[in-house]
């Protein structure tokens, strides 16, 4: 039965931390020193009931209480956690000992906020049984959420915390699996500016008969990449700027909307069909690619699977797929050969919603129509498969570019889930926000960063707003549909290049979209087009690639563009008088040159920076002035500019 246990035993922080070590975490016994590691400070201290001794803690558990509002517990130990463990997410687990007598005797692992609000796991006395109890207060309302009776004295627990859940887990021993204990969400104080904490605390102590629980490797991992490490991660894409997204599949033999006709402009039955006919024998993956790289774009973004649920790779997950079409070819190993032959990142496109899936439940845009035998948890199996099979079969992939996730059967947890699953299967795979629940609509933008996954927003068919905190990214078509259509209407060189600066401008990447045709070209306009983009670029493109966007914000006037000491404006309309007056920047401007052909003036003064040139010398797309700057030119203020025309 129990293990007697010394009653005595003493609190013995037999922590494995110390060092913090890059991540945030704490990695070896900060106990060894005479002394608490700087920062961790007791709430309530009683100095006679604890000290420091064989590299570890000893604390003794005293009468008061935590849980709900008394709040009068002794020795609460509060270990700060770094800025990154905040974002990143954090996994604690300490092992506790102890053969408590008094009823809610206890000793707890804490996520803690304030006294108020935290959650806790511990080792306690319930109804006469030592017990694992984990429990969430929020605004001192307490809410159990499991209460386990164990046959020993000893537990190790854990707490793992990410996009803003609190999953509980307990073993007996260290080589036994872990035990689910239950999950709740953080009780973040609103309105505050509250950092989590890990805490120690014991508390319910016999007042006669005051028992020392037994406490040992406790340890604070990140549990995600932190900020640097997701930085790191993201650096190639943040510095490449422009991609190219390609709609394609049976459906452009239709030329309707991909996903979104069937069972509109094309009856379900047929559009289920038109893979039979698919046999797009012009394709060429060298071709495609050679038009990314010809328009000065980094990466390539296929939709492996759309709404429609049609695979563009011989998935042996279902028949729907390219190799069951005439053409047989798989597209998706020949473009991701290609890629990776030409410095591009092959990057693929997933749709979470499936109309065309048996499991999945809706069938139609906006649920109009519900499967009779759908099962979501096998779907969602399908969907890991899938996207397994996808990593696997043409990977290392740039990003997995989800969409489709706003359909009631998708949940945030199955979102969070899937972004872990994968990131375990490619660390330094790049997800965008899609995966989970928390997008703005077509703005893109995540609500409540901090409950829902994903590497970047997403704004649609807009330029995002100027952010250089969140890393954004327009997804935008060329034309009007993702998907190919006969004679749409395409955006003029001006307007696709001008797209491109204000995005950059705002600190944000271009994904635009191209839809090929059914023979499997690209339109040849389209590729004119891009063409135009490219050979602009080739001139005065040193603006846009590896800088961030700003100091001067985008707008009509144009957009700005920043790198080490160099600033560049790229000017799109100016004043009737032909001068252009932009906001001082407060650092001096040792030199200037206008990139494009002309004479420019460039006059600083305490009210701004006067632009003159010529009207005859403008770009008509536009006029590229590049300032050498006194100092690092990312460490100006933002600033809004006017806008010239009023
Ligand atoms: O329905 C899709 C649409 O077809 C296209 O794939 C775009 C691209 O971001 N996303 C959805 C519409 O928001």
């Amino acid at each position: 039965m129990k293990k007697r246990v010394n009653k005595f035993l003493i609190v013995v922080l037999m922590a494995l931390i110390g060092n913090v070590s890059a991540d945030g975490g704490q990695k070896e016994n900060p106990f060894t020193g005479g002394s608490l590691p700087d920062g961790w400070t007791w709430k309530r201290a009683n100095p006679e009931a604890w000290r420091l001794r064989d590299g570890g803690l000893e604390v003794k558990i005293e009468p008061g209480n935590m849980w709900g509002s008394k709040n009068d517990a002794k020795n609460v130990l509060l270990i700060p956690i770094a800025e990154d463990l905040q974002e990143s997410g954090a996994d604690l687990q300490a092992t506790f000992e102890n053969s408590p007598t008094w009823r809610w005797e206890q000793v707890d692992l804490v996520w803690y906020y304030r006294d108020s609000h935290m959650v806790k796991i511990g080792l306690e006395l319930v109804k006469g049984r030592n017990s694992v109890v984990m429990g969430r207060e929020e605004n001192d309302r307490t809410r159990t959420i499991k209460i386990i009776p164990i046959e020993q004295d000893r537990v190790t627990v854990r707490l793992r915390v990410t996009a803003g859940q609190v999953r509980g887990y307990y073993r007996l021993g260290p080589e036994d699996n872990w035990t689910d204990v239950g999950i709740c969400e953080e009780p973040r104080p609103t309105g505050g500016s509250d950092k989590a904490k890990v805490s120690i605390q014991c508390y319910q102590g016999d007042p006669q008969n005051p028992h020392w629980a037994r406490i040992t490797e406790l340890k604070i991992d990140s549990v995600t990449a932190t900020k640097a490490q997701r930085d790191a991660r993201m650096r190639w894409w943040r510095e490449g700027r422009f991609g190219m997204f390609v709609h394609w599949g049976p459906v452009s033999l239709k030329g309707t909307e991909i996903g979104w006709s069937r069972g509109k402009q094309v009856p379900t039955e047929q559009y289920d069909l038109l893979y039979k006919q698919f046999n797009p024998t012009e394709f060429d993956a060298e071709e495609w690619v050679g038009v990314a790289k010809d328009a000065g774009m980094k990466y390539l973004v296929l939709t492996s699977k759309h709404h429609d649920g049609f695979c563009l790779w011989p998935s042996k997950y279902t028949d729907y797929h390219i190799g069951n079409t005439p053409f047989k070819r798989d597209v998706m190993k020949e473009l991701s050969e290609a890629c990776r032959e030409n410095g591009i990142r092959f990057c693929t496109y997933h749709s979470i919603c499936d109309w065309y899936h048996p499991d999945y439940p809706l069938g139609s845009p906006g649920g109009r129509t519900v499967k009779p035998t759908h099962n979501m948890p096998r779907y969602y199996q399908y969907l890991k498969n899938q996207t397994k099979e996808i990593v696997d079969n043409y990977g290392p992939l740039g990003i997995m570019w989800f969409d489709g996730e706003w359909e009631k059967p998708w949940t945030r947890e199955y979102g969070n889930e899937l972004y872990s699953y994968l990131m375990k299967i490619q660390p330094n795979l790049i997800i965008n926000n899609r995966v989970s629940k928390g997008r703005h609509g077509m703005a893109g933008t995540t609500k409540e960063v901090h409950l829902n996954s994903g590497d970047y927003d997403t704004p649609e068919q807009q330029i995002g707003g100027f952010n250089r905190e969140r890393p954004w990214e327009t997804c935008m078509t060329i034309c009007r549909q993702w998907a190919w259509k006969p004679n749409d209407q395409m955006k003029s060189a001006t307007e696709c290049i001008q797209t491109l600066l204000r995005t950059v401008g705002g600190d944000g990447n271009l994904l635009f979209n191209v839809g090929p045709m059914p023979d499997g070209r690209i339109e040849p306009r389209q590729v004119e087009r891009l063409k135009e983009m490219g050979t602009w670029l080739r001139k005065y493109g040193d603006g846009v690639y590896a800088t961030r966007g700003g100091p001067l914000k985008p707008g009509k006037w144009g957009a700005s563009t920043c790198r080490d000491n160099k600033v560049y404006l790229y000017l799109m309309n100016w004043r009737d008088d032909g001068n252009l007056l932009l906001p001082g920047i407060g650092r001096k401007i040792i030199s200037y040159r206008i990139l494009s052909a002309g004479e420019v003036l460039v006059k600083q003064s305490g009210d701004g920076i006067e632009i003159h040139l010529q009207s005859s010398d403008r770009d008509k797309i536009a006029t590229v002035v590049e300032l050498t700057v006194d100092g690092k030119a990312f460490s100006i203020d933002p600033a809004e500019v006017a806008d010239p025309t009023i």
